[in-house]
């Protein structure tokens, strides 16, 4: 009796160790590099789910378009066999054409108005419109301001963008501003773009500071101008299903650590931004930092015109009126 009672007391306990030890392990993919504002965002964000829920979730990481490029890793999010990506804003009208508008060139004044707008209503409210696309949008992030690198010749106005061959994102606003400034287009995923700036396929590509360094630009590219063009987000996104399945406690961990993910992603923006400009130059790449942006507006005038019309010139003015 005494023995049956001890070896039932030792099953029970052996199944409790196993229950608080069962793990879910889940995906997470960027298609920049390790070292980089995107690595230290989803380095981040795992270290935390796996700390806020007592090692319950362990999240995998993958770098360099690993698991495919940024609209591949969507996709499989959307389908499930993909937990988590964390993504620029470039494939995401694809999946939630709402979110456009934020892709609108010089709508933000800079870092601290489009962190305002995301971080306020308008950006909350868009998360929430990922939910009916099978996706849970945990947080907005920061890819950042984005300028142009080509190998030909040095953008001083706009008109020196002319018949320029640029590697754009696969999203629809930005193709439809860059061929307004005279830019031949060519849309393509991420890890194809070191390859197509190297052998010559495209003249340039247009990218924030942190993805220009981290990818090493600098060795395909020698002329770059901060254009400052347009402002790229970013964001955490997840499974609708998989994120359903988690308690409440859990969803918050989730959530609550895709927020410190953008706090790490954020700084090492701001880090790369400071520094970038003289990095890229001691390697050779001739920076033209002093440009007439109301030029590059005015060429944009009939696009812009376009996009007042697409997303409502009201809408526009509301994220432009965010201080
Ligand atoms: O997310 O595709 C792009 O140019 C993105 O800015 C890059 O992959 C970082």
């Amino acid at each position: 009796m005494q023995l049956t009672r001890i070896a039932a007391g030792l099953v029970l306990g052996l199944g409790m160790a196993c229950a608080a030890m069962a793990q879910t392990t889940m995906k997470i993919s960027i298609s920049t590099a390790q070292n980089s504002h995107q690595g230290i965002a989803i380095d981040t964000f795992a270290k935390e789910v796996e700390k806020r829920t007592s090692g319950r979730y362990k999240v995998q990481t993958f770098y360099n378009g690993a698991l495919g490029g940024e609209r591949e890793s969507i996709e499989a999010v959307q389908l499930g066999t993909q937990e988590l990506a964390f993504s620029s804003s470039g494939p995401i009208p694809n999946f939630v054409p709402e979110t456009k508008i934020l892709d609108v060139p010089f709508l933000f004044r800079d870092k601290a108005h489009a962190r305002a707008v995301l971080d306020g209503p308008i950006g909350q409210d868009l998360l929430a419109k990922f939910d009916a696309k099978g996706f849970k949008a945990l947080a907005w992030a920061e890819n950042g301001f984005r300028h142009m690198t080509n190998s030909k010749r040095d953008i001083k106005a706009p008109e020196d963008l002319k018949g320029l061959k640029m590697r754009t994102m696969e999203n629809p606003v930005h193709i439809a501003a860059y061929k307004g400034f005279g830019i031949i287009t060519t849309p393509m995923a991420f890890p194809e773009v070191f390859t197509a700036l190297q052998q010559g396929t495209v003249d340039g590509q247009e990218n924030p500071l942190s993805v220009i360094i981290s990818a090493k630009f600098d060795q395909v590219q020698k002329h770059l101008s901060l254009t400052g063009h347009v402002y790229s987000p970013a964001i955490f996104v997840m499974n609708k299903a998989s994120f359903d399945k988690l308690s409440a406690a859990d969803k918050q961990a989730f959530v609550d650590a895709a927020k410190e993910g953008t706090k790490a992603n954020r700084a090492r923006v701001d880090e790369d931004d400071a520094k970038g400009v003289a990095d890229l130059r001691a390697k050779g790449v001739t920076v033209i930092d002093s440009l007439d942006k109301t030029k590059f507006v005015n060429a944009l005038t009939t696009v812009n015109a376009q996009f007042e019309k697409d997303f409502g010139k009201a809408n526009l003015d509301k994220i432009r009126a965010v201080q």
